[in-house]
This record gives structure tokens, C-alpha cells and sequence, in this order.
């Protein structure tokens, strides 16, 4: 590349929005006016588009089982319901022996417990939860539980111990790895119906509340008040809290807000033997012996349930502004990153990537949604978004950092959102990519931590290994680090999966990776958590879980592998499963 060349006559466009119409776009120094374009249309993901009114008051009664995600299944439901275990590279656990089936008598107890409304054994509500967001993973369960207070949560789960009945703990089941639904027929335990608001303290911005609460219900809330959430994600209108610190969720905003583990300041917290634990803090600083509420941030429901979260919220900042950008190579990306750090430092909120495949997929698949930057055809785009609290200061900082890019050839071509409708077009496809790689066929999807050089190289190496076999896209949370590297074919495919694992997790070994940037590793990948975890720490992580869930009735099968068998191979389904079924 030759920055110096390309420097000055670059150009970028920002583009003015008045009235619904594109009526004007300048040159970005300022120097040339460019012609109209059409509209860009809203559009949400379908698993946003719920209802999402919310009383100022209290939040409303809203269930994992949203409706769309319902409707979401029926219509994949044909396409996809039959995918073969194996090949979707769905591991297929033996079911322990040391669990036992649901009997009649439970269903009574259960019922006694929670009430007749909170046992749901409605064949249709039971296939919605039995099955994950992206159709790959299917339990059997034959009963679903909707505990409605704390107290109710540690009965079941009391009994469910005593009676050796597994159990799966679930939220919005919005999870990408397999953690949120059975393997089995374990009880699922929907966290739904705890979905109140305790206090918010306008003064600290301390938050507490049930763990049922859907993340975007609990923005609307403390927005009004002007505060936001840490974190934003595209499942946003579905996750619930609970979910979200059951995963460590990173998601969009990490770069600014930082991660849970630092912002959850208190937990309550449901043991396997229905023990009620109280860690609910909330206080910023509290160091009074062990943090134990960190083991539960990212435990994927195989150390508690998660029942309440004391959360701190940042202010919610008048001034944001969102640019979507072209680069001609990834070296590019690096550097407007690393210039985005320097220049736009403390007002920098998100720093996304999406390669070219990534952006085609989202404008074939998602409808409404246009290119940003139709007449800059490249292969590497970033979104990047500033918030602070002085419109002309940031507005200032963001112009002298974008002609600064352009200068130095790091930025080909670019456009700087006019308001929140264009600014949630851009994110609409950002955000929308996991549906949009969902509708285009099979999917198998990796969340990788990389150091930033090799962010983008395993992305060109799967594509050179697998050829015309299937698209590779890369996009995600270049701030952070963290790819998503996704891999579209028309149908799941048993030879195409052993050309993909465990070549990408011994690559992200050898670049000193984790195979689980934010997603977790569930269902997916107990099998690789030896790429990322040494011997001696995952016999540790077991030793807690059989502290904490002797009987090992919390998620089984889920995030632990057998650590005294270091080599697994994770095409064996077979041998996987038996280690995975005797962990405990
Ligand atoms: P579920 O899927 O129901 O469960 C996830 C795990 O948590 C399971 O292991 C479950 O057993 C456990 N669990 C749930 N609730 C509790 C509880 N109360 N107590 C104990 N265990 C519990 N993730 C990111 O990190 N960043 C993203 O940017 C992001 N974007 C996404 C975009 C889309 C479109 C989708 C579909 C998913 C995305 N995800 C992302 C993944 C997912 O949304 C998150 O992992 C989310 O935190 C899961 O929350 P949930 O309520 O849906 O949990
Ligand atoms: C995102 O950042 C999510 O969009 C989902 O974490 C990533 O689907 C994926 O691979
Ligand atoms: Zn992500």
C-alpha cells in the first residue's frame, strides 16, 4: 500500500439525511457536494422485533419463550429439524446413567411448587425450548419449569437433587454453543417469569434485579432515567440478564464499558442442593475475602442459577456518532484502530469488522438493509461509533480522525451516519449477520480471541483450506479481538466439518488464542477447552464444579471435558461423549 499517494484525494462521503431522503453528501474535508441516493430503510432482526414497551415502573412479564423466537423456529423448523448430529458438529453425549427419568409424582411436586402455569408440558412450548437459536442442538425434554421467585428456584432444584433429575438452566436461549438446552431430557428451568426490577440508584447507577429480565427491557428502563446498559448485543430482545452473566456475554460495547466481570457487582446465586447463596452487593469496591460471585460470571449454569444481578450502568451520553468505513486491506483495519485508540480515545464506544462476505451475506439475506458505501466495492469494513457528552467536541474529534486516516491511505472510503435512523442502518447489518448466515443454509461458527495481526489470518487460511466448499466470513469485535469466524454451507456436511476442526483450534493454540472470545463453550466445545485451558486448570474448574454440584445435576455434558484425558479427538462424537458423560 501507498498511503502517501492516495492521501488527500481520497474521498469520503458524508452523507446528510433531511426528510427522510438522502438530499446532499460532501466530500468529508468539506470541499465537493455528491449527488443524491435513496433512503436507507430501518430494519431490526427478527429477534428484536418484539414487543418492547416497558412501565417506567416495573418490567413486564416476558418469557424466554418469545414469541418470535417461536415463530423463528416453525419456519426453520422443516428446513432444518433433521440435521444429522454429527455432521452439524453437534456432539452427541451418552446420557449418564446416573440421572433419572421424570416420573409422575415429580410432575406432581413440580406442580405444587411453581403452580400449574409454571409446569409447561405443551408439546409445542416444549419444542421451542428443547431446540436452540440456530437449530442445531435438540434436546427431549419433557418438561419445563417457569419458577417465578428465588424461593421457588431452590425448591426445585432441591428436589431435582434429591431425586437425581439433571437439570438445564435457561434464559432467553439465545446462547450460540448448546449451553441453553438439553442434550437429553433433563428438566429445563426457564428463568423467564423472574423478571422484576428491585431498585435502581440514580446516584451510584446501581441496578438490581431479577435475572429473567430481558437485557433490552432493562435499557428502556434505566434509559429513561439516562443511563445504559454495559452491554449491547444483537439477541438484545430476547438474552436476559441472567443469560448474559451466565455467558460473560462481551458483545458490541465491551470496548468502552469493559466486561461483566467487572461491572456485575453482586450476585444471589441457587446451588444444585437448593441452597440460596447472597453475594448481592452493591458496592464498586468490596474486598472481603474471595470474589466467589466471579466463579457464577461465564459458569454457563454448571455452578448455579443465577436468580438476582446487581449490575453497575454508565450514564447514557447525549452525543454519538457512528461511521461506517471501507479499508482496502486488513493491515489497514490495524491501523485505523490503533489510530481510533490515539485520536478518538476516550469517546471511542465500538470498533467492528466485517469482511466483504460477511456485508454480501447481510444485504442478501436481510431485507431492507443497502450498502452503506455502494460505490466503494472493498473487502474490509469497519463500524466504528464515538459517544460522549459534547456534540461539537466529538463531532471535531471524529472529522480530524477520519481526515487524518484518509491521509495516511488507512481509510479508502467512508460515511458518517446523520442521525440515529442511518446510524441503525449500519448497525442493522452488523448486528444482523448471525441471522443472515442463518437463513443462507448450515452454519458452523467459531468465537476466537486473537491477538490483532492474526485476527484476520485464520479467516484467509480456512478460506485457502476449504476452497469452494463453503464461504468463509470473518467479522466481530476488532477492538476486543475477538472474531467471529463463521462458515456458511448449503447443508451440514461430515467431511467438510473435519476439514474445519481441529485445524482452527490447533491455530488458534499455536497464535495464542482462546476458542471462546465471548460465546462460552456449552455444548460445542468442552472437547477444545484443553486448546485453551491447561490440565491442571481444568481439573481445577472440575474440582469446584463437584464442590458445588456434587451430583453433577447442573447442565451436564456442558463446558467440562474429562481434564485427565488431555487428547481428545474432537471428531470422535463418539469417545467425546462417554468422557463428557463421566466428569463427575
Ligand atoms: P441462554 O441462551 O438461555 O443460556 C446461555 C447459557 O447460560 C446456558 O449455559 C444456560 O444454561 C445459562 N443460563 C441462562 N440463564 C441462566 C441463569 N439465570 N442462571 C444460570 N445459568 C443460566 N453473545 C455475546 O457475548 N456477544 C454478542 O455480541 C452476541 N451477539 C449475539 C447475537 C445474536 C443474534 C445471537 C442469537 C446471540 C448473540 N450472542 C452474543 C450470544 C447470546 O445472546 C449470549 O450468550 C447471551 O448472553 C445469552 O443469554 P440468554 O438469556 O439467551 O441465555
Ligand atoms: C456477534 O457479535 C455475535 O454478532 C454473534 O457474537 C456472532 O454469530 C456469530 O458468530
Ligand atoms: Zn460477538
Amino acid at each position: 500500500m501507498a498511503p502517501a499517494k492516495r492521501a488527500v484525494d481520497v474521498l469520503v462521503r458524508a452523507r446528510l439525511l433531511t426528510g427522510g431522503a438522502w438530499s446532499q453528501s460532501r466530500h468529508y474535508s468539506g470541499r465537493k457536494l455528491v449527488s443524491q441516493e435513496e433512503q436507507l430503510v430501518s430494519h431490526r432482526p427478527l429477534y428484536n422485533d418484539q414487543d418492547r414497551n416497558m412501565s417506567s415502573k416495573s418490567a413486564p412479564v416476558e418469557s424466554g419463550l418469545r414469541c418470535s423466537l417461536f415463530e423463528s423456529y416453525m419456519r426453520h423448523q422443516v428446513r432444518r429439524f433433521a440435521v444429522s448430529t454429527k455432521s452439524s458438529g453437534n456432539a452427541s453425549a451418552v446420557k449418564s446413567s446416573r440421572f433419572d427419568k421424570l416420573k409422575e409424582p415429580d410432575v406432581k411436586f413440580f406442580k405444587s411448587a411453581v403452580g400449574e402455569k409454571g409446569v409447561i408440558m405443551d408439546k409445542d412450548e416444549l419444542a421451542v425450548a428443547n431446540i436452540d437459536w440456530m437449530h442445531k442442538y435438540q434436546g427431549h425434554s419433557q418438561i419445563l419449569l417457569r419458577p417465578q421467585t428465588t424461593r421457588q428456584v431452590s425448591e426445585i432444584l432441591r428436589y431435582c437433587n434429591s431425586r437425581n433429575l439433571a437439570v438445564v438452566p435457561q434464559g432467553g436461549n439465545t446462547g450460540l454453543v448448546g449451553g441453553g438446552v438439553p442434550v437429553h431430557d433433563e428438566v429445563i428451568m426457564n428463568l423467564g417469569a423472574l423478571n422484576k426490577i428491585i431498585s435502581f440508584d440514580e446516584v451510584s447507577g446501581i441496578l438490581v434485579c431479577e435475572s429473567g429480565c430481558i437485557l433490552e427491557n432493562l435499557d428502556n428502563y434505566i434509559g429513561n432515567k439516562g443511563f445504559t446498559m454495559p452491554l449491547d448485543l444483537g439477541a438484545k430482545g430476547s438474552c436476559q440478564i441472567g443469560g448474559n452473566v451466565s455467558t460473560n456475554a462481551g458483545g458490541l460495547r465491551l470496548l468502552r464499558y469493559g466486561s461483566l466481570h467487572g461491572n456485575v457487582l453482586g450476585l444471589e446465586v441457587v446451588l444444585a442442593d437448593g441452597t440460596v447463596v447472597d453475594m448481592l452487593g452493591t458496592l464498586i469496591k468490596d474486598n472481603t475475602g474471595y470474589d466467589m460471585k466471579q466463579l457464577f460470571i461465564g459458569g454457563e449454569g454448571t455452578l448455579g442459577v443465577v436468580t438476582k444481578v446487581s449490575i453497575l450502568v454508565p450514564a447514557k451520553l447525549g452525543s454519538v456518532n457512528t461511521a461506517f468505513l471501507a479499508c482496502e486491506d486488513y493491515e489497514s483495519c490495524q491501523n485505523v484502530l490503533k489510530e481510533a485508540k490515539m485520536q478518538l480515545g476516550e469517546i471511542l464506544s465500538a470498533f467492528e469488522f466485517i469482511d466483504r462476505a460477511a456485508l454480501d451475506m447481510a444485504l442478501t439475506h436481510l431485507s431492507g438493509t443497502r450498502d452503506p458505501l455502494p460505490q466503494s466495492w472493498k473487502n474490509f469494513y469497519l463500524l466504528i461509533e464515538t459517544t460522549g457528552s459534547d456534540e461539537a467536541h466529538d463531532k471535531e474529534k471524529l472529522h480530524r480522525f477520519l481526515e487524518s486516516t484518509m491521509e495516511k491511505g488507512f481509510v479508502a472510503d467512508g460515511v458518517v451516519a446523520q442521525g440515529s435512523t442511518q446510524a441503525d442502518s449500519f448497525w442493522q447489518i452488523r448486528e444482523g449477520i448471525s441471522e443472515a448466515i442463518g437463513k443462507a443454509g448450515a452454519v458452523y461458527k467459531y468465537d476466537f480471541s486473537l491477538p490483532p495481526k492474526y485476527f484476520y489470518k485464520i479467516v484467509e487460511d480456512l478460506r485457502g483450506r476449504l476452497g469452494s466448499a463453503a464461504v468463509v466470513l470473518g467479522y466481530g469485535h476488532l477492538g476486543d479481538g475477538n472474531v467471529h469466524l463463521n462458515v456458511s454451507a448449503p447443508e451440514y456436511d461430515n467431511e467438510l466439518l473435519e476439514k474445519i476442526e481441529p485445524y482452527v483450534f490447533e491455530w488458534v493454540a499455536k497464535h495464542k488464542g482462546s476458542v471462546s472470545a465471548e460465546h462460552g463453550i456449552g455444548f460445542m466445545k468442552p472437547h477444545a477447552l484443553h486448546y485453551s485451558k491447561s490440565t491442571e486448570a481444568i481439573m481445577l474448574m472440575e474440582k469446584f464444579k463437584s464442590l458445588l454440584d456434587p451430583k453433577g445435576i447442573l447442565n451436564p455434558y456442558k463446558v467440562l471435558p474429562n481434564a485427565s484425558k488431555s487428547t481428545p479427538n474432537p471428531n470422535a462424537a463418539a469417545a467425546r461423549t462417554l468422557e463428557a458423560a463421566e466428569v463427575f
